[in-house]
């Protein structure tokens, strides 16, 4: 059996969340491989909305194993409230939760340490979610960082202490004095907690569960345009958010990967700093916002919000590999007389590409627009394919015609039953 993997391909908030939980039951692992806390991914149903930072969105699922990878970043504290609020809902986590000992820790000093390498960076700072992320994949790679599994180590309060002591000169290097406050007993009350849960060797339990035939799906969180490489850097996240993540952050050969799922929004939206072609400074840009309810799902943060961009899409398109699309959230766009799509980038030279040039700042690129119709139907009340209005399925068919790749889900509201398939 193969590896599924579901991507976002724009910058995040996507919708990854929901089309996970509405792919989960046909799955017997859901695996997170990158990131952290800094994700947010909100799944609606039976009239309530739930959102999840580091556990794996098929937690809902009794019959799924859910696995935190080794790639990914986790942070104890956060991570034992959301096992809490999971709790109130009915949900026991600890009986279809796994948690790999290579995950790195996010001790309480590398929030500090985010909050002020971003206070430095002044104007110019990433829009970070202060969640700790960047310097936890700093110590990753500068080979000092701590993991899940060094907590079973009766020495761990011993190199806790002395990554503590790193960091504290990293702080009064920015000016500032390293305090901690409550945190550090708060930290260790959560690591005693994790201690008690089903801490593996993931990349095992991963390959041993495809020999045996297990469907698994990997669930990508931020987006392909925040991607460390790729993405638009500076303005990015730490982790590898492309397909290739998955297979570091899970232990998964290349050759077993399998379906890709792309997910993206009708439209486009930003949190933090950074380009953004087809961004609206304007009254469109707002009515998207309050239609979408685009707010962080983390930090509660206005996003920012844009028509389409297809030639970014392309581009995450390429370079994950995808076989199948996803579009969410088309009901947003219901009020709208045209909508306007951005096939090409218009560069200062005068050159017009569908490439992304090496840096995507906004001022020298001009997005070149195709208008096409708005439905003006309220997509939220619709229950089958067939019920589509032309001028939506006219949107459909010019960005499969661009992307050449099939939109084989369409998302029209939160719910878990507002899915339409088009197979
Ligand atoms: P970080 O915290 O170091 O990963 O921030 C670096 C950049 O990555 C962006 N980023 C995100 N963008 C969209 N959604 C994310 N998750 C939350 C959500 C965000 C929120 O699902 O809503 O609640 O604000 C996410 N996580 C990281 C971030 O904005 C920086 O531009
Ligand atoms: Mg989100």
């Amino acid at each position: 059996m193969a590896v599924d993997i579901l991507i976002g391909l724009q910058w995040g908030d996507e919708g990854k969340g929901k089309i996970v939980d509405v792919l989960a039951p046909t799955y017997d692992i859901v695996a997170r491989f990158q990131g952290g806390p800094n994700a947010g991914h909100t799944l609606e149903f039976e009239g309530t909305k739930h959102v999840l930072h580091q556990i794996p969105s098929g937690i809902f699922h009794p019959h799924i194993k859910n696995i935190i990878g080794n790639g990914v970043v986790l942070d104890p504290i956060v991570f034992r409230n959301e096992m809490v609020k999971l709790q109130e809902r009915g949900v026991d986590a600890t009986l279809n939760l796994y948690v790999s000992k290579k995950a790195q820790l996010i001790i309480p000093s590398h929030r500090i340490i985010d909050r002020v390498s971003e206070e430095a960076l002044g104007k110019e700072k990433i829009g970070s979610t202060l969640k700790g992320i960047g310097p936890t994949y700093q110590d990753k790679i500068g080979r000092v960082g701590l993991r899940v599994g060094d907590i079973i180590a009766p020495d761990f309060k011993d190199r806790y202490n002395k990554l503590l002591e790193r960091h504290r000169k990293m702080v009064e290097f920015y000016g500032q004095q390293l305090d901690l406050g409550d945190q550090e007993a708060i930290f260790f009350e959560a690591v005693e907690y994790l201690r008690t849960l089903k801490l593996v060797d993931s990349e095992y339990m991963i390959n041993e569960a495809m020999k045996n035939g297990e469907r698994i799906l990997a669930e990508g969180a931020q987006g392909s345009l925040l991607d460390v490489d790729f993405g638009t850097y500076p303005f990015v996240t730490s982790s590898t958010t492309l397909v290739a993540g998955a297979c570091t952050g899970l232990g998964v050969a290349p050759r077993h990967i399998g379906e890709v799922y792309g997910i993206f929004k009708a439209y486009c939206t930003r949190v933090g700093s950074g380009p953004f072609p087809t961004e609206l400074h304007d009254q469109v840009g707002e009515d998207i916002r309050q239609a979408g309810r685009e707010f962080g799902s983390t930090t509660g943060r206005p996003r920012r919000c844009g028509w389409v961009d297809l030639p970014s899409l392309k581009y995450s398109i390429m370079l994950n590999g995808v076989t199948q699309l996803n579009m969410m959230k088309a009901d947003v766009l219901t009020e709208f007389d045209t909508i306007q799509v951005c096939t090409h980038y218009k560069l200062a030279s005068g050159e017009v590409t569908d490439q992304l040039p090496h840096s995507l700042d906004g001022e020298h690129i001009e997005p070149v627009y195709v208008d096409l119709p708005g439905w003006k139907v309220d997509l939220n009340l619709i229950e089958s394919v067939e019920e589509l209005p032309e001028a939506f399925m006219n949107y459909i068919r010019f960005l499969e015609e661009h992307l050449q790749v099939p939109i084989s889900i369409v998302s029209v509201g939160p719910d878990r039953k507002s899915t339409l398939r088009r197979e």
